[in-house]
């Protein structure tokens, strides 16, 4: 088998490339990556030349050419089982493809109003009312499933889960969105994790500024 390759966007701003990422580095997946920086002003039209619907990431592996987020990190856990990125309690993983599918497919005043910025300085943002109602819910569904498997992680180990909501931990913080605590401890837990830190790092080296995510 060969080692998989994914083309991510910037560090810094790109969402859905840091949770494939994310998934893959914290559970010692081996693989390649590719920054491949955004061209707003082309529209990104240079994602096209390896990404049939020009967005990122796109995962390569084996002849394989695999693109949304989620289908990517579920792939991953195929291909490579013995590190588990979804729980091994079969209810346990259904719930985890259960919000893992609600964070693919919603919250979409959270990510418009708070875009993902690894470098963005600490610093409480006035939302309103439909980012507060994102905010609750997902503090809600963080508490449970975590009160469920007694954390750290959201079903205990590190899951797909986890790297699912990752960019949502980037923007509790550094918006000041949720001081809740329990769901605190459970952002720690996150960003402590050492591939958090070489993306973050990584993020904040990037010379790229993207001036409509800069809130
Ligand atoms: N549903 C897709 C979303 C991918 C996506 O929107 N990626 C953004 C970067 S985070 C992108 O490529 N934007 C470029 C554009 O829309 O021109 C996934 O889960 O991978």
């Amino acid at each position: 088998m060969t080692v998989p390759h994914l083309i991510i966007g910037n560090k810094n701003y790109s969402s859905w490339s840091f949770r494939p990422w994310l998934a893959m580095s914290a559970v010692g997946i081996e693989f390649e990556e590719t920054v491949s920086p955004f061209d707003e002003a082309n529209h990104n039209r240079h994602f096209l030349e390896f990404s049939p619907t020009g967005r990122v990431p796109v995962l390569q592996h084996d002849g394989l050419v695999l693109w949304e987020s989620l289908a990517i990190m579920e792939y991953l856990a195929e291909a490579f089982p013995d590190v588990c990125l979804w729980p091994e309690n079969s209810a346990a993983r259904a719930r985890a493809r259960v919000i893992c599918n609600e964070m693919h497919a919603g919250f979409g005043a959270l990510r418009a109003s708070c875009p993902m910025n690894m470098r963005r300085p600490v610093d409480a943002l006035e939302v309103n009312s439909a980012v507060r109602g994102d905010v609750q819910r997902i503090a809600a569904i963080w508490e449970s499933a975590l009160d469920e498997s007694g954390g750290p992680f959201l079903f205990g180990q590190f899951s797909n889960a986890d790297a699912m909501y990752a960019p949502v931990v980037n923007r509790f913080h550094v918006y000041e969105l949720c001081n809740d605590c329990a769901v605190r401890s459970y952002m720690d837990t996150m960003m402590a994790l050492r591939s958090w830190k070489a993306w973050e790092t990584a993020a904040r080296q990037e010379p790229w500024v993207v001036e409509e995510e800069e809130v």
